[in-house]
């Protein structure tokens, strides 16, 4: 068996196959100016660091025709899907379905609601809309990994305390073995990206792993 060296023990990785990359909420309304990031007053650059981490993620996992999971934080146009308490939240001019700089703020098929264009998905590659924070919520999630025989999750992307976060906690409520990749994670909020990695592995793991992507690379080549 192969393990990736990983706080707080290594993380042993099943077969090919039975591990996907799963890359969140990298968007354009996250990282860009004029989006639902900005719109909560968040200096969006901040999160632009782990992009070439991300790449080098993606190109082993396209190499090797390992699966590949999206999501987006998206609302459908009428926002059906967004509850009232979510709609009024925060403080900026902008709120969730206002038209902005880059289309309709969080809004399913806007420009802004895309994934930045450094990572764009290709063909095969899952990519699930979500209405909430957390990636189980109201989305297939759960039967594409059932379906797909993915028992572990390689995790990154954004925010790292919010919808990473609660991604990972729930998916270990479901059986799921997630490790969180240190350097393609990131967070408008250093020490609470910080914060949450320790919270992730402490006491034995008890939500999961962490590691590096150098450390994740190793035990994959
Ligand atoms: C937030 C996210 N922070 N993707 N969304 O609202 O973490």
């Amino acid at each position: 068996m192969v393990f990736i060296l990983a706080q707080p023990y290594p993380y042993p990785l099943p077969k090919p196959g039975q591990f996907a990359l799963v890359i969140i909420d990298m968007q354009r309304d996250f990282l860009e100016q004029g989006g639902f990031g900005e719109s909560l007053g968040n200096e969006v650059n901040t999160l632009r660091e782990i992009v070439p981490t991300l790449q080098r993620l993606l190109e082993k996992f396209r190499q090797e025709q390992w699966p590949i999971i999206y999501t987006l934080e998206s609302h459908a146009p009428d926002l059906s899907d967004c509850p009232p308490s979510k709609l009024m939240r925060g403080e900026g001019l902008l709120k969730i379905g206002d038209e902005g700089p880059m289309g309709r703020i969080l809004i399913k098929g806007e420009p802004g609601n895309a994934i930045i264009p450094e990572l764009t998905p290709e063909r095969g590659e899952f990519i699930i809309p979500k209405p909430g924070k957390g990636a189980f919520y109201n989305t297939p999630l759960e039967d594409i990994l059932q379906t797909q025989g993915i028992t572990h999750l390689i995790v990154t992307g954004v925010t790292t305390e919010v919808c990473v976060q609660s991604t990972m906690r729930e998916a270990n409520d479901r059986g799921y073995e997630c490790l969180l990749v240190e350097d393609a994670t990131a967070s408008y909020f250093p020490e609470f990206k910080q914060a949450t990695l320790a919270m992730i592995s402490a006491q034995g793991g008890i939500v999961g792993w962490t590691a590096t992507a150098n450390q994740v690379l190793n035990a994959l080549d």
